[in-house]
């Protein structure tokens, strides 16, 4: 088998003894980081995700996965190209409360701080009020949702009321499997009093919004 499948296997089968060797072979055979965790390790998950769906797998074992899958992005992150020396805005980031789902929340916030974003990353469940508090403290320039329920996604329409009663106006990105862009870009922009909210399909979809924010 290759080392793409071998790699791939793991994340499915949740298999961690001799991760980083296997991490280390595909680094040695030139294939970057992030196409390692993009066109590898993601597919491990999504076949995770159709097996926990379908009632093939029990959830310790996805959890297992998902540990399979932290470990390996922290192997792979210090070797991704970062651009130095640039604070090209910051962004307050957090799992929705409710939520404890943050492997994708933590790729956007690593490919956000490894192209010059200050990110402040508030963790999983995180209530509105502390969301809110952090963005007024670290000036924010956008505020991140992420939440992978379909509970998630009324949790985000109802934080944008209430972040419109109180006024506040930072502009919001909102991602995770359970959102589709029409929700966000019909009922959440409707939610949100200044209409500032978009959709990130992936974390480099969030990159190119956050570059359209600053720009
Ligand atoms: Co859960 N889970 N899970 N789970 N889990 C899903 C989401 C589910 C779809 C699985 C399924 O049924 N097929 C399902 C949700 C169903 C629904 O709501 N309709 C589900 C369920 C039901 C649950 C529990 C309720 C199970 C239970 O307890 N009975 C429970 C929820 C607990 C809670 O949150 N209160 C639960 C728990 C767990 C684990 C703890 C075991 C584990 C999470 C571990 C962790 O994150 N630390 C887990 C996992 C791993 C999954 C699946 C299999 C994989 C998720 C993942 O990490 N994907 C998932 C299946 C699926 O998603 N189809 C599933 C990889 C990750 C990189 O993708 O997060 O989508 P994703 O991020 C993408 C984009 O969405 C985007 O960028 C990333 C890629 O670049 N993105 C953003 C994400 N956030 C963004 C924010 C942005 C921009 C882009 O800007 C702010």
């Amino acid at each position: 088998e290759t080392v793409e499948g071998r790699l791939k296997d793991r994340i499915v089968d949740g298999d961690r003894k001799g991760l980083d060797d296997e991490l280390a072979d595909a680094l040695g055979r030139g294939i970057a980081p992030l196409a390692i965790i993009n066109d590898i390790l993601l597919d491990g998950m999504k076949v995770v995700g159709e097996l926990f769906g379908a009632g093939k797998m029990q959830l310790p074992f996805v959890l297992q996965s998902a540990e399979t899958m932290k470990a390996a992005v922290a192997y792979l992150e210090p070797h991704m190209i970062k651009v130095e020396g640039q604070e090209k805005g910051t962004i307050v980031l957090g799992t929705v409360k409710g939520d404890v789902h943050d492997i994708g929340k933590n790729l956007v916030d690593i490919i956000l701080t490894n192209n010059g974003y200050k990110v402040v990353n508030l963790g999983i469940k995180v209530p509105l009020a502390d969301i809110v508090t952090a963005a007024r403290e670290h000036k924010a320039h956008a505020i991140g949702m992420s939440g992978l329920l379909v509970k998630s996604t009324v949790v985000m329409r109802e934080n944008l009321e209430e972040m419109s009663r109180q006024g506040v106006d930072i502009p919001v990105m909102l991602g995770g499997a359970a959102l589709t862009r029409n929700y966000v870009e019909d009922d959440c922009v409707k939610a949100y009093a200044c209409g500032r909210v978009a959709y990130a399909r992936d974390a480099f979809d969030g990159l190119h919004l956050m570059d359209r924010v600053m720009g």
